[in-house]
Order: structure tokens, then sequence, then C-alpha cells
């Protein structure tokens, strides 16, 4: 049973492609148009063992806003197809990522109701092409249409591209936790029989 989603999504201000796996092995194929914005989606592929192809025509001539928000709804949709039911995964996972002096946690429920919270402030507008204010907005996109309780808070950080990527490793790791069987849970983990 293959635990996969493939999501197109076509607007005037957006055309994206995009499938996910997550019992994969890491490999991506990521064209958003926003260098910075391909490292990071490539850093979650890997480091969280999802294979993620993501072909993103934005009107990146308006600015990167678009781009971001859109693929977030995006990854969430798959995400929300990709675990289906629900069935024997653990539901949370929760990660405190180092990355040089930055230190940052990710905390998920897979419960079925969307909640974003996040606490990092940055002290640039910019990395390389990609705006640091589209971080939260990429991420409330994620957990609003994947219907994820997610957090996001920044333990220590200083410098702007450590604590992005930080945040989307911190997520990825958090999120291979979640969506990860566990032989003992036989049907979904939750006293209401459904999440
Ligand atoms: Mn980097």
């Amino acid at each position: 049973m293959s635990r996969s989603a493939f999501v197109e999504r076509n607007t005037s201000e957006t055309k994206i492609r995009l499938s996910l796996n997550l019992d994969g092995s890491g490999k991506a194929e990521i064209h958003t148009g926003i260098g910075f914005f391909d490292h990071m989606l490539n850093s979650f592929a890997r480091h969280g063992f999802f294979d993620l192809k993501a072909e993103v025509e934005g009107d990146l001539w308006v600015d990167c806003h678009h781009t971001i928000e859109d693929v977030g709804i995006v990854l969430g949709e798959a995400i929300k197809e990709a675990v289906g039911d629900k069935k024997g995964i653990r539901r949370y996972g929760s990660f405190m990522l180092p990355m040089d002096e930055t230190l940052m946690l990710c905390a998920i429920d897979l419960s079925g109701r969307p909640y974003f919270v996040m606490d990092c402030d940055f002290t640039m507008d910019r990395v390389g092409e990609f705006d640091t204010e589209m971080v939260k907005e990429f991420f409330y996109a994620v957990s609003y249409s994947s219907a994820m309780n997610l957090h996001l808070k920044k333990i220590h950080g200083e410098n702007n591209h450590h604590m992005i990527e930080a945040a989307f490793k911190a997520f990825a790791k958090a999120l291979d936790e979640a969506t990860g069987m566990d032989p003992r849970i036989t049907d979904v983990l939750s006293t209401k029989g459904a999440l």
C-alpha cells in the first residue's frame, strides 16, 4: 500500500504539480523558480525521507508570495491525502533541530484540526529571493490544508538562513515521526476512533 499523493492546482497566479511519497528515500526534484525555496524543499525531502517532486510556475514578477503560499497549500493537501485514514500511524511527532547557533523546535499532531502557532522572529527581510515573512505563510498554509496542529518555536537563532532551514528540517523530522507506523497501533490512535 503506497502512501503517496499527486496534487495539481492551477490558478491565475500559480500552476503547481506536486507528488509526495511518505515512504520514500529522500529523493527530490524541485523547481519553484526561487532558489532558496528549492533548497528548503530539498532539505525537507532529504531529512524526512520523503520523495517529493514539485513543478511550479508562479507569478514571480509580482513577488514570491503566491508561489510560496500556494506550494504550502498543495503540500498540505498531498500530506492529507497520503496519510489517508491515519490507521497505524504515530499521529504525534516532534523534533528539536540544531543548526550551528540556531535551535528550532517543531511539534505536530495529525489531529484533523488545523491550528498553527509560530514563535520565530527574523532580523532580515529576505534570504535570497525568499521573503522571511513567507515562512509563517507557508507553514500556516500547510497546517490548514492538511488539518494538522503545527507548532514552530525558535529556541535560539541569529543567522536567518540557519533559522529558516532549521524550521524546514525540524518540520521534516517531526512529520516523519508523526506519519510513521507503530506496530502497537492497530487502528487510529484516538479514543474517539477517528482523526
Ligand atoms: Mn543552507
